[in-house]
């Protein structure tokens, strides 16, 4: 494998360290600081790391630091050159209002093999991978891609759930799947732990459709990938500086579908660790002089583990 366990282990250290440095944030009400000390955190470790590694996921560019920013180096320079993708926190209304579902992330792969995506919105769509590749599509109504989960599935519409960012854009959508009598699982953010709940049955999620953010949506797809699960996606430029933006960083085509391999190739780590609990794995829990984290990780073709760590408070 090109993408080492000690890589993978230094990770699951890093997303759990920078959950930890969240902790004091939760229930502050104030998700900017909040931020900053994950990002602060992951920063530094990641420097620490035998990598050469850019950032292609981030936020936001060089003038909005301190913030892990795309095109920032990352590592000592001495090791395998890789494409990064960081969200220090998904989720920072979560953890500012002490709300489920926070967590710190990182996805990793060779260089070339992570879409670099700019700060946009991304029309999403995701199943699990008992769906065949290729059935459900983006460009099909809300209708045909419900009747042909269903067909696929042997399930009435009653027992279908999608899960959808809860919001005005989405009102057509909402109403559409209300009239098709389908359940919705209706969030009000982190859209990264959304689309992964198509990955396993025991989350009752059937499909996750919408338009949330595009880092968020390349950040999906590669966990996404390893489980052999489906995603596509389609950017959305709206203003003629997200588009010049997008053309200097390579897109030709603005309007172009994304298959989950042209998101993500090749191999890939993705590393999750909780801040707040929520549906994919409990959030951090100080005990006595210790920290306890759980870590939900997939590399390359391997189901999703849970990883629990113990950190002592130094
Ligand atoms: C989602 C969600 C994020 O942004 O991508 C969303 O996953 C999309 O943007 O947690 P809007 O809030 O503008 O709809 C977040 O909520 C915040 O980054």
């Amino acid at each position: 494998m090109k993408l080492s366990q000690e890589l993978l282990n230094n990770l699951i250290e890093i997303t759990s360290n920078s959950a930890i440095a969240c902790y004091p944030y939760i229930g502050k009400n104030e998700k900017i600081l909040a931020d900053k000390a994950a990002t602060d955190v992951m920063r530094d470790q990641l420097n620490k790391l035998n990598i050469n590694g850019k950032v292609v996921i981030g936020e936001g560019e060089l003038d909005e630091a301190p913030m892990l920013y795309i095109g920032e180096k990352l590592g000592n320079g001495e090791g395998p050159e890789l494409d990064i993708a960081v969200d220090p926190v998904e989720g920072t209304n979560f953890v500012a209002k002490n709300l489920p579902g926070s967590m710190s992330v990182l996805a990793v792969a060779e260089k070339g093999n992570l879409f670099t995506a700019p700060e946009t919105y991304m029309h999403k769509i995701a199943s699990g991978n008992h769906i065949p590749k290729g059935s459900i599509d983006i460009d099909f109504t809300v209708e045909k891609n419900i009747n042909i989960y269903s067909e696929l599935t042997n399930k009435k519409k009653s027992e279908i759930t999608v899960c959808i960012l809860n919001r005005p854009r989405h009102k057509e959508i909402i109403s559409e799947l209300q009239r098709l009598n389908v359940n919705l699982k209706l969030i009000n953010d982190g859209d990264v732990s959304g689309a992964l709940l198509v990955s396993d049955r025991k989350f009752s999620v059937d499909i996750f459709m919408g338009i949330g953010g595009g880092p968020e949506g390349v950040i999906a797809a590669a966990a996404l990938d390893s489980l052999g699960c489906n995603f596509q996606g389609r950017f959305l430029f709206k203003t003629a500086e997200d588009k010049n933006r997008a053309k200097e960083m390579g897109i030709r085509d603005l309007n172009k579908k994304y298959e989950i391999n042209e998101i993500v190739k090749g191999e890939s780590i993705f590393c999750a660790t909780g801040i707040t609990s929520g549906d994919l794995m409990n959030g951090v829990i100080k005990k006595n002089e210790k920290f306890i984290t759980e870590t939900i990780v997939t590399h390359n073709k391997k189901r999703l583990e849970l990883i629990k760590k113990v950190v002592s408070l130094t």
